[in-house]
């Protein structure tokens, strides 16, 4: 395969689901970058940064709402850009792009490992936790906990209309940690049998809201009024920067046909149907949020992105926001 055509596997991949889950979107975004940056054949510094400009824009394109995707794409961009600003080569440049995506994915994976074992503190002997879709940082928060010699049992929904819940449940069922799947309708039904709900997240806003699969803002408000303990998975590449200057994070509608069958739609003809993947859960729901830099209130979200990004004017914090937003419409 052409590296070109490895690209846009890449971004098709994305759009089409195949590859998803807002940390693995942000590795194969970088990848991308990657492979773009190692097979270009410009021999000047802004042929090369056209490219990788180009290449983002598609990436950008495939999935609005996993801020780490547009994150992973800054934390090469910038450094590439800073290069370029500083009069560097077109081989700097091009050695800069492919040594920070390397350092994104790497980092991104001890990220999570770093979770998992911070996660897994929080976890205790006879927890009955639930989850919701299918999460990579949640999944090493409860594999850790059970490799430490922990008991406890795993609730998960299945996750309509794209079913992650069944990946969840084949994952955890495989290590032997026991899994009972229910129907997403069926969370508050089982909450007073639930002492942790643990869920992943798309986006942390400057406030503390979360977003995650749609139906994550219910379970959290029927967990609220039943006393079960809210948490969040998060690395901190899945705060959002944009979020800082007033931008909304947008949630991606997908198409109707995820949730019923084109031809029974047609005997339909009066009803719309909607399809959003992804909600809001207000900080009030969340108790707490566990990065790799600890753990952390809600509330102090905005210490995060202060730390992160704090060096950078409005105009560079929004700038991949305005990119999304314009490839989606
Ligand atoms: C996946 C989803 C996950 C987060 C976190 O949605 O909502 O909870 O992305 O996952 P989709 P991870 O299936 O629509 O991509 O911890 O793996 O980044």
């Amino acid at each position: 395969m052409s590296s070109t055509d490895e690209v846009q596997r890449i971004v098709h991949e994305i759009r089409e689901m195949k590859i998803r889950g807002a940390g693995e979107i942000a590795r194969s975004a970088v990848e991308a970058l990657l492979i773009t940056a190692e097979s270009s054949k410009s021999n000047t510094p802004t042929g090369l940064i056209d490219e990788l400009n180009a290449v983002s824009r598609l990436l950008l394109g495939t999935r609005p709402t996993a801020v780490s995707l547009p994150n992973g794409i800054r934390y090469v961009m910038r450094r590439v850009m800073a290069d370029a600003q500083q009069g560097k080569t077109v081989e700097q440049i091009r050695a800069t792009a492919i040594r920070t995506a390397q350092q994104f994915v790497t980092d991104s994976l001890s990220a999570i490992q770093r979770i998992g074992e911070i996660g897994a503190k929080r976890i205790s002997n006879g927890d009955r936790v639930l989850t919701h879709c299918n999460s990579t940082a949640v999944l090493a928060i409860l594999k850790t906990a059970w490799n430490q010699g922990k008991r406890f049992e795993v609730t998960v929904t299945e996750t309509r209309p794209r079913f992650q819940g069944r990946i969840t449940a084949r994952e955890l069922g495989s290590v032997g940690i026991p899994v009972t799947m229910i129907l997403d309708d069926a969370v508050r039904y089982f909450l007073n049998k639930i002492d942790k709900v643990l869920v992943g997240a798309d986006a942390v806003t400057a406030n503390g809201a979360l977003v995650n699969k749609i139906g994550t803002s219910l379970i959290a408000l029927a967990a609220h009024e039943a006393r079960a303990r809210v948490f969040v998975a998060a690395e901190t590449y899945k705060f959002s920067p944009e979020t800082l200057v007033g931008e909304l994070i947008e949630i991606e509608e997908r198409d109707a046909s995820e949730i019923i069958a084109p031809s029974e739609m047609t005997q339909l003809p009066h009803v719309v149907v909607r399809n959003p993947a992804f909600d809001v859960t207000p900080p009030e729901y969340i108790d707490l949020i566990i990065t790799e830099k600890g753990i952390i209130p809600p509330q102090a979200a905005v210490l995060i992105l202060q730390e992160q990004f704090g060096s950078l004017t409005p105009d560079e914090l929004s700038e991949y926001h305005t990119v999304r937003i314009s490839e989606q419409e």
